[in-house]
């Protein structure tokens, strides 16, 4: 059968996921007027709330007699690891860009792998039915972006297709029509079909899927030969060793979902079900004739948080999971699938420390753990420093702002206190365009600071560029804290008193413990304070209601933000039904004690 492979590819939000649903439609996957509602390519709960893309998916259908494999990837940087592998089962891209926004961070990243894998993208200018959107000069900025990433003669003649996906259409021109079957056509013009080199079995595993059914699945591009039901094969591993097993069962992608089948031949993208113990990485190869195609490389984990069982006076109360053995266990298991993950034991037994990509890559963790039923106290993230010729090196990353010219100037400043150095400054339409390298240090807690002092207007995007000598030290956060003094619940009457003091994140009648962060102070140093005073009772009946709540409503972070707010010697308990902040040492005694001999020995 007539085959194409491609991947869809581009910086967060740029409109791929949107595009994918728009080729299943308009390709009938759907039966007439069948309710779909949005996104049904964004199918994990996590990905719906935050509408983003997590996991990259493979998804197929048919077009003028071809079957054409699109995979989705996901665009945030914290995934970029998972865009290059599924790039091995692809033979073509399209490259998504935002008209408005053109190139980004990420834009450069997945564009770069995939010149370097060889591939020959179609570049797919998205959005143009934004206002003031610049779809020539974003057309340029692209063709830029190739050439300096040192694309070939014929990568650099990439083919250009305009069109908004959420309005349902695509065109070789601006002009509008009424559906994608344009970009369709160039598809099937300019991507090649798959290879297929004749030969005994050869298959890498690229992806993996999981099925309550069936297991862990694995999935990749059939690179050489046939794979059959029932057929014995080896299954060759990256430490060389060489495991004979069976295939049980084999599928191929069939709209949004499998089709079972008795044989996939070299050139299509299958599911295999029935391997045990494989990684993503691992060739699936004739038994007879075992030959391993080359390892795939996993991207290095640029962060750490310290993850440990919940010690708080609360433990216990919220979640199902509550020790180190249970942590432990997960923790191990994500392993198996969450390739850019490392965990490692640490000094005590009731913690791990957990390596990972990003805030966002590790929150999303936390996330599904909680939502299993976990709890945990993470500590502060830290990037993680190298020691380069006998010289400490840290992180640094591209950073791009664009933000209306009115507030460039308070950007530049934040991000210049924290050890950013602006690289580009231009004028896109009404808004400046900034790009600064910056230390990841420097990052984290920036984008509430960024969004504070811009009004909510500034967009910013990073992605993670080289080690480079270490910047000394960057200003934490400014404000101290309110802790509470005692463990009980918090009154209307103490918060009321309290609020020139400090803006709240619990509310009035909530439990909290002597040591819970409380409120962020409006000054720097930390204030220990009594939030659960009642109020007095007197004779008198005061005059008016008092007893109504005057205070402001509470400051409400999401996980990420809590992990980008806290300092060193502060930590986040996660339980199923809540997020506290809170100090590492609760007494106040023992955290003053541990502070003087911290600064003594630092005198
Ligand atoms: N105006 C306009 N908005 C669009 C268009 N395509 C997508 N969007 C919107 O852009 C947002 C992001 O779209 P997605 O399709 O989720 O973007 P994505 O590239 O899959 O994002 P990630 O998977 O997180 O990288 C959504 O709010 C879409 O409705 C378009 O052609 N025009
Ligand atoms: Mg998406």
């Amino acid at each position: 059968m007539n085959i194409r492979n491609i991947a869809i590819i581009a910086h967060v939000d740029h409109g791929k996921t949107t595009l994918v649903d728009k080729i299943l439609h308009a390709t009938q996957v759907f039966r007439e007027n069948q309710e779909t509602g949005e996104l049904i390519m964004d199918s994990n709960d996590l990905e719906r709330e935050r509408g983003i893309t997590i996991f990259s998916k493979n998804i197929s259908v048919t077009y003028k007699g071809v079957k054409v494999n699109v995979i989705d990837t996901p665009g945030h940087s914290d995934f970029g690891g998972e865009v290059e592998r599924v790039l091995k089962m692809a033979d073509g891209v399209l490259l998504l860009v935002d008209a408005f926004e053109g190139p980004m961070p990420q834009t450069r990243f997945v564009l770069q792998k995939a010149l370097a894998l060889g591939l020959h993208p179609i570049v797919v200018i998205n959005k143009v039915d934004k206002p003031n959107c610049r779809p020539d000069e974003v057309h340029d900025a692209v063709f830029e972006l190739f050439f300096n990433l040192d694309a070939t003669e014929e990568q650099l003649n990439f083919p250009t297709i305009y069109g908004s996906s959420k309005n349902g259409w695509m065109n070789t021109t601006i002009t509008e029509t009424d559906n994608i079957f344009p970009l369709m056509d160039a598809i099937l013009e300019h991507v090649p079909e798959p290879k297929v080199n004749e030969g005994p079995l050869q298959m890498q595993i690229t992806s993996l899927d999981y099925s309550s059914f069936l297991g862990r699945i694995a999935v990749g591009k059939v690179a050489r030969g046939t794979i059959k039901e029932n057929q014995q094969i080896a299954l060759l591993q990256a430490d060389g060793s060489n495991k004979k097993m069976k295939i049980k069962e084999l599928y191929v992608f069939e709209g949004m979902g499998k089709k079972k089948v008795t044989e996939v031949v070299a050139g299509d993208i299958c599911a295999v079900v029935g391997l045990e113990n494989f990684n993503i990485g691992d060739t699936i190869a004739d038994a007879e004739n075992p030959e391993a195609l080359p390892i795939i490389s996993v991207d290095e984990p640029t962060m750490s948080m310290l993850f440990g069982i919940n010690n708080s006076p609360f433990f216990g109360k919220e979640g199902k999971f509550v020790t180190s053995r249970h942590l432990r266990d997960r923790l191990m298991k994500e392993t198996e699938k969450n390739l850019a993950l490392k965990v490692e034991d640490s000094d005590s037994a009731d913690s791990f420390n957990v390596y990972g990509r990003g805030i966002l890559h590790l929150g999303i963790l936390i996330e599904t753990m909680r939502r299993e039923g976990f709890e945990l106290t993470i500590g502060q993230p830290q990037v993680l420093v190298k020691e380069i010729n006998g010289t400490k090196h840290e992180p640094y990353e591209v950073l791009v702002v664009d933000v209306p010219a009115e507030y460039s100037g308070k950007v530049i400043d934040l991000v210049t206190q924290r050890k950013g150095e602006m690289l580009v400054m231009e004028t896109k339409g009404e808004m400046q365009h900034l790009e600064f390298d910056i230390p990841s240090r420097g990052l984290i807690g920036l984008r509430s600071n960024m969004l504070t002092s811009t009004a909510g207007e500034a967009v910013m995007a990073h992605r993670f560029h080289e080690y480079k000598p270490w910047k000394g030290p960057i200003p934490g956060r400014n404000n101290g804290v309110l802790l509470s003094k005692t463990t009980e619940k918090t009154t209307a009457y103490s918060i009321d008193k309290l609020q020139d003091r400090g803006r709240f994140f619990v509310d009035p009648g909530q439990d909290v413990y002597a040591g819970q962060i409380i409120a962020e102070h409006i000054k720097p140093g930390d204030l220990v304070v009594n939030a659960t005073e009642p109020k007095k009772l007197t004779n008198h009946r005061a005059s008016g209601s008092d007893d109504a709540s005057k205070a402001a409503p509470k400051i409400q972070m999401s996980l990420e933000e809590c992990m980008e707010y806290i300092q060193q010697d502060e930590c986040i308990e996660v339980t199923p039904k809540s997020i506290r902040l809170r100090k590492v040492i609760l007494n106040e005694d023992d955290r003053k004690r541990v502070s003087k001999s911290m600064s003594q020995q630092l005198a």
